[in-house]
This record gives C-alpha cells, sequence and structure tokens, in this order.
C-alpha cells in the first residue's frame, strides 16, 4: 500500500494531496501552494489508481479558483432603469431567506409540484451535494424533479436495476486484464472513461494492444481512441441496436453462447435468442454501415476471446434506442461468460458502499404532466422541462432551483429552455458563475471553490477499474463567510422548517457522513483494514484495496439473487426497432456530438489556457458531403433541425463517416447579460439549440442528443 507523507509545511511553499474533481478519471494531484496561490500542480505517482497520470485540465483547478468572474458572495437581480438588469451583491442572510420564502409560498399556494428542480453534472463530484440535498428536497417532494442522468446515462441505471437490482450496479471493464475489447460510442481518450472510472487510458490501451489484445472501437467518427485501436468500424448513428442485436443473435445461431460461470444463476437467455432470432447480421447490414461478415467476426472473436469486454458509452446511450443498446451490451457479456470474471467486466466494492445506503431506484412509478412520459427515480426526462414550465395547469412549474447545472446549454432545444425560464415567478441557481442558465435566476448562491472543500468520491469509487479510496483536505482554509454547497442546503433546510414548522436538525458535515460509511463498509470495522477517516487522513495518495473480484451472486440486488435476461421492456422494444429499420430512412444527414479533453460541458471555456488555439466549436463534415452542398473549408453554413438552426463555420474531414456530421456540445457563450468573460470571447454555438427535445429513447425519456436528423445549407 503506497503511504505518502502529510503535507509538510516550510516557510511559505506548502505541498497538498488532492482528488482532480472535473472529470470521472479522479486523477490524483500533489498541489504547491505559497501563501494563498497555487504555484504548482502535478500528478501524484503514488495514487494508486492514477499513477501521476493528469490531463491539460488538472491546472484550471487553480484557474477557477482565482477567477474574477466566479461570484464569491451572493447576488440577486434588480432591474434598474430603462429595464437594465443589475446584479446586486446581498447578504447570506437576506439570500437564504428570501430564497427560502419564495419556495415556501409558492409551493404552499400552488402545490409542492409547482416547485422544478434541476440537478447537473458537477453534484455527483460534490460529495456534499449528495450528502446534503435532501435535507431541503425532502421538505418538497414535487414530482417535477430532473437532473443531467436523462440527457447522459439513464439507460446505464435501468439496465443495471432490470438485470442486478440496483441502478449503481454498473459492470465496469477490465481492461489491464483483457484480451479482446468492443467498444461503442465512448472516446475516452477526450473524455478519460465514463462510468469506467480508468485514470491514463491513452498507457492502458497501449499496454493492453502489447499484450496481444485486439481493441474495435464502433464510432460515425475516427475519434482520438479509434486512432489508437486495432480496428475503427464507421457505424450509421442510431444504428447500433441492430449492430448489438446481430452479433449477439450470431452468438445463438453459431451456438457460441455460453455464460459459463453464470450459468447456476441465469436464466432467459433462450428467450432472448428466440427474440432476436429475426434480427440477423444480414438485416443490420443493410442499415448500419457494416457488413454482415464483419459483424459475424466481430461475434466470434467475442466469442473465443479468453476475457473479453463489450462496453458502451455516450453514444449508444443518448440516442433513440439507447436502452436496448446498454441491455443488449450486458446481455453479450453474459452470454459469452465475461461479466463478473477477471478481463471482463467486474463490480466494484467500494471502501463506502452506496448499494448499503441508496435505494435501488424505481421506474414509471408517475409520469410528466404534459408528455406523460415516465419517471426514473423520482426525475422526469430533462427534455420535459420547459413545456412542464410554459404549459398552464395544476402542477405547472413556477418556481425552479437549479444547482450545478447548465441546462440552457445542455439540454435539448436549449433555446425554448432558455425562453421558458423567463416565465418563472422565481428562480434560483446555486453556482459560482453567472451563466446561460443562472442569467435568469432571481438569486444565485456560489458555494466555495473546489480548493476550500474537502472531497471524497463517493460517486466514482463505484465505477473504477480498481477498489481504492481517498479522502482529500481543503487547499485553502474558506474564506470569512463563505459557505459550502452543503452548509447551503443545510441553511435553506433550516428556515424552511422554521417556516413550515417542522423539525430541523442540520446533517453532520459529509466528512462525518463518510467516516461513518467507511466503518460500516466492506473494509470496515468488520476487516482486517479497519478502514475509517482518520485511516485516509493518513494516507493522502490513497489506499489500493486491489483489483476488481468476482462477486456473483452474492453481490446481486435482485430479490431472488439470479440475473433474468429476459427484461420484459427491452424485449417489447425490439418490436420499435424492427418497425423503424423495416420502413425506408429519409436520407437527412445524422448529427452527432464530440468532446475535447481540453473541455468539460459547458464549463470549462472561462479559463483561457483551456481555450486558447484554433477555434473548436466547428462543424465537421466529410469532404464528399461539402462537394455535394458546394461547401468550402472554413465556410459558414446552417445547421438545421425540426428544433432549431444555428450558423456555424464547416470543417471538412475525412475521420467523419459520410453523412454525418458533427458539433460538440457546450458552447453558445453568446447571450447577454453572463459573467464569463473568456467564455464570451470564445463564444461558439450551441448544439442543443438544435438538437430536438422531441427526438427520445422512446423506452426510457432519456434524451436522444445524438444521430438527430439535420440538414446543412451554405449560409
Ligand atoms: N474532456 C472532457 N471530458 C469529459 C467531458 C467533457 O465534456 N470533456 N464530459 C464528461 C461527461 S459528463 C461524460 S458523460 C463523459 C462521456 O464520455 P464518453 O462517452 O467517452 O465521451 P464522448 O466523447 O461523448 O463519446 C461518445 C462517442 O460516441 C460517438 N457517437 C455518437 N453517436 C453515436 C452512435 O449513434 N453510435 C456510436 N457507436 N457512436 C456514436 C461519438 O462520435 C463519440 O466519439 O465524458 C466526461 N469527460
Ligand atoms: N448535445 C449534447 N448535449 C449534452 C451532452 C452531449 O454530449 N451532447 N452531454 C450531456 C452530459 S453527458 C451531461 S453530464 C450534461 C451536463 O449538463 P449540466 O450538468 O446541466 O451542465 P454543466 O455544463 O456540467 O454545468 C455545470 C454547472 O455547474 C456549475 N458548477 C461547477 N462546479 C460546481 C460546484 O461544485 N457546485 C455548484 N453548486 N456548481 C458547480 C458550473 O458553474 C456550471 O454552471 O450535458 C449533456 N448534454
Ligand atoms: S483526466 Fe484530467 S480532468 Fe479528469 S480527473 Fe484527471 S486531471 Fe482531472
Ligand atoms: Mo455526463
Amino acid at each position: 500500500m503506497p503511504l505518502t507523507l502529510h503535507s509538510h509545511d516550510t516557510s511559505e511553499t506548502r505541498t497538498h494531496y488532492r482528488a482532480c474533481h472535473l472529470c470521472e478519471a479522479i486523477c490524483g494531484l500533489v498541489i504547491e501552494t505559497r501563501d494563498e496561490e497555487v504555484i504548482s500542480i502535478k500528478g501524484d505517482p503514488n495514487d494508486p489508481l492514477s499513477r501521476g497520470h493528469i490531463c491539460p485540465k488538472a491546472i484550471a483547478l487553480k484557474d477557477i479558483h482565482e477567477d474574477p468572474d466566479r461570484l464569491r458572495g451572493p447576488v440577486k437581480k434588480v432591474t434598474a432603469g430603462a429595464g437594465e438588469v443589475e446584479w446586486q451583491a446581498i447578504s447570506w442572510e437576506e439570500a437564504l431567506d428570501t430564497t427560502a420564502e419564495w419556495l415556501v409560498a409558492i409551493t404552499r399556494e400552488h402545490g409542492v409540484n409547482a416547485l422544478g428542480i434541476y440537478m447537473g453534472n458537477p453534484t455527483v463530484h460534490n460529495y456534499g451535494m449528495m450528502t446534503h440535498q435532501g435535507q431541503l428536497f425532502r421538505h418538497f417532494r414535487t414530482d417535477n424533479r430532473f437532473s443531467a442522468t436523462s440527457v447522459d446515462q439513464l439507460p446505464h441505471h435501468l439496465v443495471a436495476l432490470w438485470l442486478f437490482g440496483h441502478k449503481l450496479m454498473f459492470p465496469i471493464p477490465d481492461i489491464d486484464r483483457s484480451d479482446y475489447f468492443l467498444m461503442l460510442g465512448a472516446n475516452p481518450v477526450a473524455s478519460n472513461g465514463s462510468i469506467w472510472t480508468v485514470p491514463d487510458i491513452r498507457n492502458r490501451i497501449k499496454a493492453f494492444k502489447q499484450r496481444g489484445g485486439k481493441l474495435v472501437v464502433v464510432d460515425p467518427r475516427r475519434t482520438e481512441t479509434a486512432a489508437l485501436a486495432s480496428e475503427h468500424l464507421f457505424i450509421t448513428p442510431g444504428t447500433d441496436a441492430l449492430f448489438l442485436a446481430a452479433v449477439l443473435q450470431t452468438l445463438f445461431a453459431e451456438k457460441l453462447a455460453d455464460p459459463d460461470h453464470l450459468g447456476a444463476f441465469t436464466s432467459g437467455l433462450d428467450t432472448v435468442a428466440d427474440a432476436l432470432a429475426d434480427l440477423t447480421p444480414e438485416f443490420a447490414a443493410a442499415h448500419c454501415g457494416i457488413d454482415a461478415n464483419t459483424i459475424r467476426t466481430v461475434a466470434r472473436e467475442l466469442a473465443a476471446a479468453g476475457a473479453a469486454i463489450c462496453y458502451g458509452r455516450m453514444g449508444v446511450s443518448t440516442q433513440r434506442y439507447g436502452t436496448l443498446c446498454q441491455w443488449l451490451i450486458q446481455v453479450i457479456n453474459i452470454a459469452t461468460g465475461n461479466l463478473d470474471k477477471p478481463g471482463g467486466s467486474l463490480f466494484t466494492l467500494p471502501a463506502v458502499d452506496q448499494m448499503q445506503s441508496v435505494s435501488p431506484g424505481g421506474f414509471g412509478r408517475h409520469t410528466s404532466r404534459v408528455r406523460g412520459l415516465p419517471e426514473f427515480d423520482r426525475e422526469l426526462p430533462a427534455s420535459t422541462m420547459a413545456e412542464e414550465i410554459t404549459t398552464p395547469g395544476e402542477g405547472q412549474i413556477r418556481a425552479l432551483f437549479t444547482a450545478a447545472g447548465n441546462p440552457v446549454l445542455s439540454t435539448p432545444n436549449g433555446r425554448q429552455l432558455d425562453a421558458a425560464l423567463d416565465q418563472l415567478d422565481f428562480m434560483v441557481s446555486l453556482d459560482p458563475y453567472i451563466n446561460e442558465t443562472t442569467r435568469h435566476a432571481d438569486i444565485i448562491l456560489p458555494p466555495t471553490s473546489p480548493l476550500e472543500h474537502d472531497h471524497y468520491d463517493l460517486a466514482f469509487h463505484v465505477n473504477a477499474m480498481r477498489n481504492t479510496t481517498r479522502f482529500s483536505e481543503p487547499v485553502f482554509d474558506k474564506p470569512e463567510g463563505a459557505l459550502h454547497d452543503w452548509e447551503i442546503f443545510n441553511a435553506l433546510a433550516a428556515r424552511v422548517a422554521a417556516a413550515l414548522g417542522t423539525e430541523h436538525q442540520d446533517a453532520p458535515a459529509p466528512d462525518r457522513i463518510i467516516d461513518f460509511g467507511l466503518k460500516l463498509g466492506p473494509y470496515g470495522d468488520q476487516h482486517p483494514l479497519k478502514l475509517d477517516l482518520a485511516r485516509l487522513r493518513d494516507n493522502p495518495s490513497g489506499i489500493d484495496l486491489g483489483p476488481l473480484q468476482s462477486q456473483l451472486p452474492e453481490r446481486l440486488r435482485t430479490a431472488d439473487k439470479t440475473i433474468n435476461c429476459a427484461s420484459a421492456k427491452p424485449l417489447a422494444d425490439l418490436e420499435r426497432l424492427r418497425e423503424e429499420f423495416s420502413a425506408g430512412r429519409d436520407d437527412d444527414l445524422r448529427l452527432i456530438g464530440r468532446r475535447h479533453v481540453r473541455s468539460n460541458n459547458s464549463w470549462m471555456h472561462n479559463y483561457h489556457r483551456l481555450v486558447k488555439g484554433p477555434e473548436r466549436c466547428t462543424l465537421l463534415m466529410h469532404p464528399e458531403d461539402m462537394a455535394l452542398r458546394n461547401l468550402q473549408d472554413g465556410m459558414d453554413v446552417t445547421l438545421r433541425s425540426r428544433a432549431g438552426e444555428v450558423r456555424v463555420a464547416v470543417e471538412g474531414s475525412t475521420d467523419m463517416m459520410p453523412g454525418v456530421v458533427s458539433l460538440p456540445h457546450g458552447f453558445g457563450h453568446h447571450r447577454s447579460g453572463m459573467q464569463v468573460t473568456t467564455a464570451s470571447q470564445h463564444a461558439g454555438v450551441s448544439c442543443n439549440d438544435v438538437t430536438d427535445e422531441l427526438a427520445l429513447d422512446a423506452l426510457s425519456g432519456n434524451a436522444a442528443v445524438n444521430g438527430v436528423p439535420v440538414s446543412v445549407t451554405a449560409a
């Protein structure tokens, strides 16, 4: 177990060990400070998971901390003369009192569903937000809850729930011990991995190939990851379910399916085989752009490999068949005996085990008011948010609470939501920035900077390719009067409880909760390691808990401790797939997204060193498609869908599959009334002004931001 020294004081320079919380790779950092200044940020070679790896975003921790645009105290919107909007600094007392009064007043007058709540992605990178949001929201059990989950990984949760009995039971690719890797709709070389905490992926792929491993990447763009792969297959966006069904169909038809050690507690494979009988490689090939022989070869290679992985991420979740894709992926892992096997995909055993404390999740217990879309985990699809604000009637959203989210840029048809937010009676945002979304708020409550609070990766140890645990102390003391996110939740909860005349007790600080979770957890009081917070504080680079281990059937959370592959809803959804692809297809272009290693969704564009260099918000298009439309490199084009249009420069690229265009999301910083100076100078356009709130994975309600039918014409 690697041991590292405590932060040590010299006259003025201090060394700190701190996790990077910006993406799911959770790299360990060594941060040197002098007085109030960060003087260096480096990878921590003693971190048992990241082994010294960092990416160019790590240094942004300094930039975030020092950014003059970052709010240091609460502000309220006031309308000056001539309708000019201004932000006025107010005291925490006033900000918290006013917010609590509004939340109570609106829900008293119009019912609890009049309050909408949207929680963004950084919530899961900031453990205090996870441990303390319930303090406030338990007073408002509104049906109108939303989060970034439904523009992202909702299909993964549903499949985990249906197959393994808990929404957090994600099979994690064990690349370091694998022989064969089929990867769809993921670009970890840019994203650094997702639902797969895998720092230093580039070197892990290299080592995997050096050992003789074969990586096959299926993606409509030859991505940075595809460039490292043994083989890259272009696929028509939105057709992966056909491809995956054909792979599985081949495994059954050629009698290659063998769940092996899983057989004793697995059922339903025969039912799946029958249901897929007509979804042949020939049927898939007619639509997906990959020929039938290649599909059969992939199936045979998967079956023949000693240990193999099938994994798919954003590109196969946020599309019309997201849930079907994720279900097929896991049934392939099961049918080849590669689930719960070293070198295949395994479940983690994290030191703070949320399987003990977090509800397994539920689906479809209520539906959205306007469009009747199903809830998951008490949340409705984010694509319904605008209509729930603008459609009058009982249960209409009149007040909105956003926290760590920017749905105007991150959810489909963001322009519609942008307009809808103006109709609210009250909006409050827990956020350090005045951006595209929070500019609509009446009050903004900014938390401390990331370097001013402690850190534990409650979410990402659950998804990590190795079991490790680590606690980071704050790098700086918090400034006088500043509040952490979790303290803001406590403070609001106290005021709401007082107004409602109910009991309130501040929840203990998040580190106390982690201490408790560690002691109760699998390496705690009952284990020789006896992990608790004190042990973690003594080992700031982290503690290694070893490679992932086989844990089935014990770890299953299904009632009968078995895996039933014949999940009713995905099986029924095969009919939708057949129907769509039996009909002829339009010849529209298809829009997909893309990530860049120096981006992070919508909020990393305000730091000069992450945005300098060539313009990144361009529309990639194959030169043949450009020639057909008489377009030249760099020309402005109009990208148009049913939902909206943007004007953007086109960039020719033979890395694109013909018929497919790509635009990154998270740009569009051109709006008035914001305070993001550098981002505004690199404004770009928002991809989600073109994506369609009506384009969904119909089974789950997840947004289909990939595979959107579009046209491109000279502007
Ligand atoms: N640098 C950086 N890192 C990030 C983020 C970031 O914004 N920037 N965001 C973080 C977040 S929140 C997440 S969820 C993860 C996402 O992590 P990943 O899923 O690894 O990231 P993406 O780059 O979105 O990869 C999706 C891939 O799907 C492809 N694709 C699109 N449509 C289809 C399709 O129909 N079929 C197939 N097979 N492929 C398709 C795209 O071309 C793209 O290469 O990244 C995280 N890490
Ligand atoms: N077209 C298209 N759309 C997409 C995607 C795509 O690939 N294509 N990706 C989707 C995915 S995977 C995701 S996860 C979503 C992300 O969607 P969102 O979560 O809605 O958006 P972010 O850009 O992550 O916004 C983060 C916000 O949190 C604030 N913030 C950062 N740290 C903290 C903190 O510690 N505390 C608080 N209170 N606030 C903080 C930032 O200032 C910013 O306002 O976007 C989705 N949208
Ligand atoms: S890959 Fe980069 S952004 Fe992600 S955790 Fe590591 S240093 Fe931070
Ligand atoms: Mo995400």
